[in-house]
């Protein structure tokens, strides 16, 4: 196990004045409490916040790099969450190969992400984000119900399509079905899931496209067709922030990640 402490960027520290006010967990670095808020409240200013203790994240480390964040899109979705809220955490990283008895016992489904919030393990990344989007409610990123399983299909379609060895069974139209229906819904409604935010169901969603492109680039040769082009701009987007750029895997490891899932 190794651990990594992730202290976010000075810029990644700066909230509005209208989230301090109303989140518990972060605490103003001022002195002066009443000219702070008599003057960011006429400018909306912006000032220093940080969360108080940093979070525990077990995650998957790489296999093809020492002491690196491995290709796990879940543990990805649970570290965007926490770099959109600012939040610092601590990366325990976990050898899924030779997973040692500590993280057993606090995650005895032997998965990552795990995720430490009040002095308890919680497992599952559904779980996490929800429980830290109670916990640290800004800036918001829950998407609204109706909206939240926009896309949901097009991981399981993926991984049929990756699987596959008989080109014509219908796995690449399933794939090119589903990411069509997505790409009319971000033509009517983007450029995010919920519009011009970004929410939690894009910081799924984004991890499972990555994988996506690398792993049908390397094994099938496949790429986003042009005739597809809001997702395309989608994936462009989301790739190239900051949060993601900062918790992406290595191309090598999520190749060597599905490997066994295609020649299986
Ligand atoms: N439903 C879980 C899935 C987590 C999961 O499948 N994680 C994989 C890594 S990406 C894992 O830990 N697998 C255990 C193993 O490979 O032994 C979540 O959303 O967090």
């Amino acid at each position: 196990m190794s651990a990594i402490r992730i202290h976010p960027p000075a810029t990644a520290l700066s909230v509005s004045i209208k989230h301090l006010t109303c989140n518990p967990n972060t605490h103003l670095f001022t002195t002066n409490c009443r000219n702070l808020k008599r003057s960011a409240f006429r400018r909306n200013l912006t000032v220093f916040a940080m969360s108080s203790d940093p979070l525990e994240v077990c995650a998957k480390s790489s296999i093809t790099v020492p002491n690196r964040l491995g290709d796990c899109p879940f543990t990805q979705r649970v570290l965007l969450t926490l770099e959109e809220k600012h939040l610092p955490y601590n990366l325990k990283l976990i050898d899924l190969g030779n997973k040692p008895e500590w993280f057993l016992s606090i995650s005895p489904e032997g998965k990552v992400p795990i995720v430490k919030l009040d002095d308890k393990w919680i497992a599952d990344s559904d779980v996490i984000t929800k429980t830290v989007e109670e916990k640290f409610p800004e800036p918001p990123l829950s998407t609204p119900p109706e909206k939240s399983s926009v896309g949901s299909k097009i991981f399981s379609t993926y991984i049929g399509f990756l699987k596959s060895k008989d080109a014509g069974d219908g796995t690449e139209q399933a794939l090119l079905n589903e990411l069509s229906t997505f790409n009319d819904y971000l033509k009517e409604n983007g450029p995010f899931i919920n519009g011009k935010d970004i929410s939690g169901a894009d910081l799924s969603l984004g991890p499972k496209l990555y994988h996506m492109e690398i792993a049908l680039g390397y094994y099938k040769k496949w790429s986003v067709p042009d005739s597809l082009p809001h997702l395309k701009t989608y994936m462009k987007t989301v790739f190239s922030l900051e949060s993601f750029t900062k918790t992406m895997p290595l191309t090598e490891d999520v190749i060597e990640g599905w490997r066994p899932k295609v020649m299986g």
